[in-house]
């Protein structure tokens, strides 16, 4: 593609906007930037240098104005709006800033997506990566914006990619040689509209494999099993359930890849070897081992790099025990799935927080879970009425409204006991009333910290 000059749109000015500028700058093209944010609240488009001509904050630009031959979209923004439709009704190519980062690097890209677990994989991935020796670096979805982290890669460098399914909506030639899909469950249905959606825009990550290629999928979810027979690549399935004659799979205790052709059954690790808690994380494991085995390490280097992996911070993350209570983080459990795997992952009794804003999902099939996991539940945010209809409506029995996230940690530390678990697992968005689920994790981890008057780390 020939970049000098081009006339080139970016919506959205955060961290994938802003790289995405960045990166297109490099190529020599025009940027425009427009953010529906003013300048003061987007802290680093200063820096890119764009002058007033290139800059549209605060405001919608008229198209025509612009006149751009390609739009680049941020995660965050809707295909519905206005503006995209506009570029859609009059031919401009779009991309996701993913598109961007990755059309011209020649590196090996591992893409992991799915609803639950993506972050703990990639991160698990990126680790495995690295015991490879060659250049590998851990970018998209988990915080950092492919764009800016892709320059300077050789073809024997890996990039692991995690890859929401807003990044995979506007994807042409994104070519993912190992593809994750970890499973699929109602997330994002205010975006997607529906499950058959939101599907569509995962399976995106497949869209560019040739038979050389590898998808990695999970026999257990039926969505994401049937995907396998569509696809033109190699696929590996994995199974936490079921024994699996070829694929990767438990067998007793122990993590095994079995290839039925070759009558073998290939020990990789005992569950008791694993750090990670609770049998969701299994599927994380065995879908991190085949996506190793297939850039090059051997079994017994995934076995030690198995083992040696803590988990990821935000994601079950202990913050410590105090006077015999357990405190876990798990800010990042934004769906109702991620919260009840979260609950499922403990046998102590449990003192939930919970709350913060919906992204469209019914929360009567969760609260059937805290009914019978949580001693107690606090709920906060903006869908503090909607979890509490729904807890009444399944039966849970001791349910405390409050108003801000400072006094729920306050209530659920008086609600629990030694020999109990407090777990911060919202369920919901962080995004009424924090930044980002990183933030709110950390408000958390300070408040029970200062609490016990332990150092703030
Ligand atoms: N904006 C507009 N118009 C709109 C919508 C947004 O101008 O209609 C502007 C906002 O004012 C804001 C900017 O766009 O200034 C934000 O863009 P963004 O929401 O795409 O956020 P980024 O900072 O670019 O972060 C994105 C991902 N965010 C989302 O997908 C919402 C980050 O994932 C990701 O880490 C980052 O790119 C780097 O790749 C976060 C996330 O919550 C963690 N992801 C969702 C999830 O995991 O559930 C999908």
């Amino acid at each position: 593609m020939e970049w000098l000059d081009k006339r080139v749109l970016v919506i959205g000015g955060g961290l994938s906007g802003q790289a995405a500028v960045r990166k297109l700058q490099g190529l020599g093209a025009e940027v425009f930037l427009t953010d529906s944010q003013s300048l003061e609240k987007l802290s680093g488009v200063e820096e890119t240098g764009l002058d007033a001509k290139h800059l549209f904050l605060g405001q919608v630009p008229e198209l025509a104005e612009i006149n751009p031959e390609l739009i680049i979209l941020s995660p965050g923004v809707s295909p519905k709006l206005s503006l995209v439709q506009e570029g859609i009704s009059y031919n401009v190519t779009i991309w996701s800033e993913v598109e961007l980062a990755m059309h011209d690097c020649p590196a090996l890209c591992v893409g992991v997506t799915g609803t639950n677990g993506k972050t703990t994989t990639t991160t698990l991935i990126g680790e495995l990566a690295k015991l490879t020796g060659r250049p590998a670096i851990v970018a998209g979805n988990i915080g950092v914006a492919l764009s800016g982290q892709v320059k300077g890669l050789e073809d024997n460098s890996i990039v692991v990619a995690e890859l929401s399914s807003f990044q995979l909506e506007f994807v042409d030639k994104l070519h993912v040689h190992i593809g994750v899909l970890l499973n699929l469950t109602p997330d994002h249905l205010d975006r997607h509209g529906t499950l058959e959606k939101y599907l569509e825009a995962k399976g995106q990550i497949f869209k560019n494999q040739g038979p050389t290629d590898l998808a990695i999928l999970n026999w257990d979810d039926p969505l994401v099993r049937n995907l396998g027979s569509e696809l033109k690549s190699r696929v590996i399935y994995f199974s936490p359930t079921t024994f699996l004659q070829d694929g990767i799979s438990l067998w007793r205790d122990e993590i095994v890849y079995a290839e039925k052709e070759k009558r073998t059954m290939i020990p990789i690790i005992s569950r008791k070897n694993l750090q990670l808690r609770g049998s969701h994380n299994l599927e994380n494991v065995m879908a991190a081992a085949a996506a190793a085995r297939a850039f090059g390490l051997s079994w017994t280097e995934i076995t030690e790099g198995l083992a040696q992996f803590k988990g990821v911070e935000h994601r079950q993350e202990i913050v410590g025990s105090f006077e015999g209570i357990l405190f876990v983080n798990d800010s990042k459990g934004t769906n109702t799935d991620a919260a009840s795997k979260a609950l499922l992952a403990f046998d102590e009794p449990l003192v939930l927080i919970a709350g913060g804003k919906n992204k469209g999902l019914d929360f009567h099939e969760f609260m059937k879970v805290v009914q019978r996991k949580v001693k107690s539940l606090i709920l906060l945010g903006q869908a503090a009425d909607e979890m509490e209809q729904a807890a009444k409506d399944e039966g849970v029995q001791r349910i405390i409204k409050v108003t801000s996230f400072e006094e729920g940690v306050v209530k659920a530390i008086s609600e629990a006991i030694a020999g109990d678990v407090v777990l911060l697992s919202p369920a919901c968005t962080s995004w009424d009333m924090f930044k980002n689920y990183e933030q709110r994790g950390e408000l958390f981890k300070e408040l029970v910290r200062r609490h016990y008057r332990e150092p703030i780390q």
